[in-house]
């Protein structure tokens, strides 16, 4: 019981405190007054909310989200091991992994384990054994930990010689048979998997970052990774308005401006699908799903930009695109693993724009291409 009932209920009889109902009656009492209460309520509530936060999103001091750096990281070499991928399929820096993977045929080379939120915001493996391939009509779904038997992600990253306390992120490469965190940094294994491989790969042809475009298509990084990719982040982690106020600022600035661009240009370098282009995907798929509603950025929903959103629904159809977007998984992945931000863990219903069926409408962008499809991406189909 949280409110005094007046029954004086508040111990066992053997001289043991029920603890709630004293600090319930030390708090609110018989008979406080309601602007007592809820301004009692909000101090306790604010002052929980700022110590999970600071556990959840580091910030500066100004409030703003600051991302930790990743720890392992490739630094321009290729790995020759025997390698296995974990992700996990709300995560739009695991997403990235997935569809280069997808689109350069590395599903046989390069094994997948796909871990679901655990309801203390871990990383958790199913622990159906063998039954699960995978997939559910072609989607990815979570998996078992298909090359250590694990039950968690974190339990994976501790099988490493010295074991780990760091954060346990996906997506994470492993080295199967020395039993190592290979990288943990989503952009350097996306460039591995493009380049790296061709000798494992079905599709060695496709490149989606060809020396010619390789200086643009850093460009579009620097602009989104820390406005959109990051930008995102930086709103629903902001601890303060002013930290929020300069996010969604650099955020719909940003979104207007490639909005424009796409208005001339099939994808971000032009006719060519490109690492650029996956990376942005990846958060324009969440955008209405999630970032609109969880994380404040509610200037306007990607459905309102007709060149953005054209332009997701034409890589969303590139073949095996869609099959590395698992919706249902995404929302419960954010709406009930981000506590802090949704402590009622409700998730909310499937905005209609971003169902399967509306993404597979025509986006009409084939004619800005010279070719009949992007130029590279015929490369897939
Ligand atoms: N910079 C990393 C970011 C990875 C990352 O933050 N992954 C999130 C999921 S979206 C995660 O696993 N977070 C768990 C945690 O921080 O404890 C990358 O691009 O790979």
């Amino acid at each position: 019981m949280f409110f005094n009932d007046g029954s004086n209920n508040s111990g066992d009889g053997n001289g043991n405190l029920n603890p709630i109902n004293n600090i319930a009656k030390l708090l609110w009492g018989a008979s406080l007054p309601p602007g007592l209460l809820i301004s009692t309520v909000r101090s306790t509530w604010t002052s929980t909310w700022q110590i999970m936060m600071s556990q959840l999103a580091p910030s500066d001091p100004s409030g703003g989200y600051t991302r930790p750096p990743s720890k392992f990281r490739l630094n321009g070499q290729n790995p020759t091991a025997k390698l296995h991928l974990y992700v996990a399929l709300p995560c739009p820096w695991a997403h990235r992994t997935l569809i280069v993977r997808a689109l350069k045929g590395l599903e046989e080379a390069v094994p997948v384990s796909v871990a679901a939120h655990g309801f203390d915001g871990s990383w958790e493996f199913k622990d159906i054994p063998d039954k699960d391939n995978g997939t559910d009509n072609g989607i990815l779904v979570p998996t078992t930990d298909k090359v250590n038997r694990c039950r968690n992600l974190k339990e994976v990253y501790k099988l490493r010689k010295g074991g780990y306390d760091g954060r346990v992120t996906v997506p994470m490469l492993w080295d199967v048979k020395n039993k190592e965190v290979v990288c943990n940094e989503s952009y350097d294994i996306i460039e591995f998997f493009n380049s790296g491989l061709n000798g494992l790969a079905l599709n060695p042809g496709l490149d989606l970052s060809p020396v010619e475009l390789k200086e643009e298509i850093e460009e579009w990084n620097r602009v989104i990774y820390p406005n959109v990719n990051n930008g995102v982040y930086r709103c629903g982690f902001a601890q303060s308005q002013e930290a929020y106020d300069v996010a969604v600022t650099g955020l719909f600035s940003t979104l207007d401006r490639i909005d424009d661009h796409l208005g001339s240009s099939r994808y971000l370098c032009g006719d060519r699908l490109t690492l650029a282009d996956v990376c942005l995907f990846t958060t324009l798929i969440r955008f209405d799903l999630i970032y609109n509603v969880l994380f404040k950025c509610t200037k306007k929903k990607l459905l309102e930009y007709p060149n953005l959103h054209g332009y997701m629904r034409d890589i969303y159809q590139i073949p095996k695109v869609g099959g590395t977007c698992n919706f249902p998984e995404t929302m419960d992945g954010y709406y009930r693993m981000l506590f802090p931000l949704n402590p009622g863990g409700i998730r909310p219903v499937m905005p209609s724009g971003c169902e399967h069926n509306f993404l597979s409408t025509p986006p009409k962008r084939e004619s800005m291409s010279s070719a009949s499809v992007g130029k590279n991406v015929q490369h897939v189909l």
